[in-house]
C-alpha cells in the first residue's frame, strides 16, 4: 500500500504529544487509510479493525455510498442552520422513524448531546405529563454504566476516572445494580422517578450482556410505574448485536431511543433521539437544538448509512458471523482467555495476566500480526470488526487472537 502521507508514524506521534491535549493514550498505531474491514499504518501495514471507532464504523471503512453522500451533499448545501428549513432534513426525518417505527426524532451531532436531549426530555416529560414537583425529577442509572463524558453524564458515572475532579456533579439521578430487576423494582417505589437509562448490552463496562428476559422485565416494572423506558443504543443499536436494536432481541420497544455512531457509518457526527409525539412534543421551539443538528450533510450521510445497512443486510451477518466468532474464541486453547462473551458482533474477551502479560500486551501482539483492538477496564478485550467483514476474513481474524494468545504460552 503506497504511503502517501506526508508524515512518519512517529513524527505523528511526536506531534500529538507535543501539541494534542493528553487524553488519550493510543496504541502505538499511526493510520492513514481505511478501507472496508481493513486499516493501513502510515508504512503501509495492513490492520483488521476490530474496534470500528467503537462501533462507529459497522458498514466499513471509507463505504462509497457513504462517502458519496458525504461529498455530494457537502459540495451543494452544508450547513443552513434551524433557523431555516432545507430540503433533506424532513426526508431523513421520515426516513428514520420509517426505518424504526417512531413519530419523531430529535437529530444533535454526538451521542453525549443525544443521551443529554434524552435526559432533558424526560425531565420535561416529568414535569408536564407526569407530575412530578418541579426540579424534582430522578432518572434511574446503572452503575458500571457509559453513556458519554459531559458533566451531567459523568455526575452519574462510578468510574473514578471518568468523575474525578469533575464536580459538583448534577443531582437527580439514582444508581442501581446493571441485571438486577429487583433493585429497579425497589427503586421506582419512588414517585418522583421520571425514567430508566440503560445500555441493553453495557459496551465499555467490557460487553456486559444482561441475562435473558431483563429487558422485558425491567420494560414491565416501568410501563407499572409509569417511568420512560430510554434506551441508550449508540453503540448497540445499527444492527451490531444482530438487530437494528439490541432491545428488538427481548421485542421490547423503549420509550426513547438514542442513537449515535454507525447512524452516520462513522462519517460523519450524526446522533438522534427517537420518541412518539406524547414524549417528543413537550419540547417547544427554542427550547433545545445545536448549530450542526440535523444539518443537510448529516441527514444524507445518515440516509446512505442506514441504506447500506439494510440492503447489505449487516444485522443478519452481525447475528450469523457473531455466533461463528463466540464458537471459534471459545474453541482456543490458552490459559489467559477465560470467558468469551457478547451478541452478534459485538464481543469481548477476558484476559487473565499470566505472569507479567495481560490484555494489552495481547492487543500489542495482536497489532503485530496485524489485528487491532484496544483492552477496556484493563482485562477485557472489545472485538467489534465491521458488519461487512467475511466468513473468511473471521476466520483469518481467529487465527490471528489464536496466535496471539498462545505466544505467551
Ligand atoms: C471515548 C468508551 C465505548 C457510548 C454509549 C453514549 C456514548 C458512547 C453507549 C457517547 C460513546 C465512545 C466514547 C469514546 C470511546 C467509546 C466508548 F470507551 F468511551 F466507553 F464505545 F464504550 N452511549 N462511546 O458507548 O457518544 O459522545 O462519544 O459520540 O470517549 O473515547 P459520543
Amino acid at each position: 500500500m503506497k504511503n502517501n502521507s506526508q508524515i512518519s508514524s512517529k513524527q505523528a506521534i511526536e506531534l500529538e504529544e507535543k501539541y494534542g491535549a493528553h487524553n488519550y493514550h493510543p496504541l502505538p498505531v499511526v493510520l492513514s487509510r481505511g478501507e472496508g474491514v481493513f486499516v493501513w499504518d502510515v508504512e503501509g501495514k495492513r490492520y483488521y479493525d476490530f474496534l470500528s471507532a467503537y462501533s462507529a464504523v459497522n458498514q466499513g471503512h471509507c463505504h462509497p455510498r457513504i462517502v458519496s453522500a458525504l461529498t455530494e451533499q457537502a459540495g451543494r448545501l452544508a450547513l443552513t442552520s434551524r433557523a431555516f428549513h432545507n430540503d433533506v432534513l424532513g426526508l431523513f426525518e421520515k426516513y428514520i422513524n420509517e426505518v424504526f417505527g417512531y413519530d419523531k426524532v430529535l437529530p444533535m451531532n454526538t451521542g453525549a448531546e443525544a443521551v443529554e436531549t434524552a435526559i432533558k426530555l424526560c425531565r420535561k416529560w416529568a414535569y408536564q405529563k407526569k407530575g412530578v414537583p418541579e426540579n424534582q425529577a430522578k432518572i434511574v442509572v446503572c452503575e458500571n454504566n457509559f453513556h458519554g463524558r459531559t458533566t451531567t453524564i459523568v455526575s452519574f458515572s462510578n468510574d473514578p476516572v471518568a468523575t474525578k475532579d469533575y464536580g459538583p456533579y448534577t443531582p437527580g439521578f439514582i444508581r442501581i445494580p446493571y441485571n438486577d430487576t429487583d433493585a429497579l423494582e425497589q427503586a421506582l417505589k419512588d414517585p418522583d422517578v421520571a425514567g430508566f437509562l440503560f445500555e441493553p448490552i453495557q459496551g465499555e463496562a467490557g460487553v456486559f450482556v444482561p441475562d435473558e428476559g431483563y429487558l422485558k422485565k425491567t420494560h414491565e416494572l416501568c410501563k407499572q410505574n409509569n417511568v420512560l423506558y430510554i434506551a441508550d443504543e449508540v453503540q448497540t443499536g445499527i444492527a451490531r448485536t444482530g438487530k437494528m436494536l439490541a432491545c428488538e432481541h427481548e421485542g421490547v420497544r423503549p420509550d426513547i431511543v438514542i442513537l449515535g455512531k454507525a447512524i452516520s457509518g462513522g462519517m460523519y457526527p450524526v446522533s438522534a433521539v427517537l420518541a412518539d409525539d406524547d414524549i417528543m412534543l413537550v419540547i417547544k421551539p427554542g427550547q433545545h437544538g445545536s448549530t450542526f443538528g440535523g444539518n443537510p450533510v448529516a441527514a444524507k450521510v445518515a440516509m446512505a448509512a442506514l441504506d447500506v445497512i439494510r440492503e447489505e443486510k449487516l444485522a443478519e451477518r452481525a447475528e450469523k458471523l457473531g455466533e461463528l466468532l463466540r464458537r471459534e474464541l471459545r474453541a482456543i486453547k490458552s490459559e489467559m482467555l477465560t470467558l468469551v462473551r457478547g451478541k452478534g458482533l459485538l464481543n469481548a474477551i477476558v484476559i487473565h495476566p499470566k505472569g507479567d502479560k495481560e490484555a494489552i500486551d495481547v492487543c500489542l501482539k495482536m497489532a503485530e500480526l496485524g489485528l487491532l483492538a484496544k483492552p477496556t477496564h484493563g482485562d477485557k478485550i472489545r472485538f467489534a470488526p465491521p458488519l461487512v467483514i467475511t466468513e473468511e476474513q473471521l476466520m483469518e481474524c481467529v487465527d490471528i487472537i489464536k496466535k496471539a494468545l498462545q505466544s505467551f504460552e
